[in-house]
C-alpha cells in the first residue's frame, strides 16, 4: 500500500515539474526572464503573481544584492494593481515598518513613490523621491560633494561616479558614527576577506551601503533617509581613505509656517 502510494506522489510530481524561480533573482537576468520566471512560481505557489512577489519582498534581507531588481521589477509593474487598496496598504505599512529590513522598505517605498500622485494613498503624497549624484575627485581622496540635505523618511536614489584611479565606496553611517566605522574599515584591510566584505563593517551603525565602485565606473543605490532628523556622515571604508573621503547628509524636517496660538492672540 505505502509502495503505490509513494509510486502515485511520484508519477504527480513527474507529470508538474517545480517551476524554476532562479531566473527571478539571477544576476544576469533578463527583466523578461526575470518576470516569467516569477509568474511560474506564482502560478505554482496558486497565488496571483503580485501576492506572491510582495512575499519575496518581505522576506529581502540586509543588504540583499537582489533589492535592485525587485526595486525594478515593482517600478515598472501595473500602476492600476500597485493602488488598489489592499496592495497599497500592504506595501505602505511595509515601508513604515522601522524594524522591516531597510531592503525590502525599500522595494515598497520604490512601488508607491512610482505612482502618479492621483493613484497614491493620502498618506504617501508626502514621501518625496530625490536623485543625488556624487563623483570621486581624482587623486584627492574626497567626495565632490561635502554635504547635501534630505527630509525625513524620504527615498533617495544615489549614484557615486568614480572617474578616479582607485576603487571607492559609499556608507551612510550612524550620526557620530564616522570614525568608529572609518577605523572599522581600516582594520578590515588587514583581514583576507576585507576586500571581499568591500571593506563594510558588520555593524548596525551602517545604514546604507554602495559596494566599490571601480575606476571609470558609476553605482547606484535607493535607501530610505532615517526618520530622525539628525546628521548623517556618509564615507568611503577602503582603507586609509576615511579621513578624507566623507561628508555630511542632513535629513531635516520641511519648514512649515508656526501655526498661531488662539489663546496668545487673545491676550495681546
Ligand atoms: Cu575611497
Amino acid at each position: 500500500m505505502l509502495v503505490a502510494i509513494t509510486i502515485c506522489i511520484a508519477m504527480a510530481n513527474s507529470n508538474n515539474p517545480p517551476a524554476d524561480c532562479s531566473g527571478l533573482d539571477s544576476p544576469s537576468a533578463s527583466q523578461t526572464e526575470r518576470r516569467s520566471a516569477l509568474d511560474a512560481c506564482a502560478t505554482e505557489a496558486k497565488q496571483k503573481p503580485l501576492d506572491y512577489f510582495l512575499d519575496r519582498i518581505e522576506q529581502l534581507g540586509w543588504h540583499d544584492s537582489r533589492t535592485e531588481t525587485y526595486g525594478d521589477i515593482i517600478a515598472t509593474w501595473n500602476q492600476d494593481e500597485i493602488s488598489q487598496p489592499a496592495i497599497a496598504e500592504k506595501l505602505f505599512s511595509l515601508y513604515k515598518n522601522e524594524r522591516a529590513s531597510a531592503d525590502a522598505r525599500v522595494v515598497a517605498c520604490r512601488a508607491l513613490a512610482g505612482l502618479p500622485k492621483v493613484k497614491r494613498p493620502a498618506e504617501m503624497l508626502p514621501i518625496e523621491q530625490i536623485r543625488v549624484e556624487i563623483t570621486t575627485l581624482p587623486s584627492l581622496m574626497a567626495y565632490d560633494r561635502k554635504e547635501f540635505s534630505v527630509a525625513p523618511g524620504c527615498l533617495v536614489h544615489l549614484t557615486l561616479h568614480n572617474p578616479d584611479a582607485l576603487e571607492h565606496n559609499f556608507l551612510l553611517v550612524a550620526p557620530n558614527a564616522l570614525a568608529e566605522i572609518g577605523i572599522a574599515g581600516d582594520r578590515m584591510g588587514q583581514t583576507p576577506d576585507g576586500k571581499v566584505k568591500e571593506f563594510v563593517p558588520d555593524s548596525k551603525k551602517v545604514l546604507a551601503v554602495l559596494g566599490l565602485v571601480a575606476p571609470g565606473k558609476s553605482k547606484s543605490l535607493w535607501f530610505i533617509a532615517p526618520s530622525k532628523p539628525a546628521t548623517y556622515p556618509y564615507v568611503c571604508t577602503y582603507p586609509s581613505h576615511w579621513r578624507t573621503m566623507n561628508g555630511k547628509m542632513k535629513v531635516v524636517s520641511p519648514i512649515t509656517p508656526p501655526i498661531p496660538n488662539p489663546e496668545s492672540e487673545k491676550k495681546k
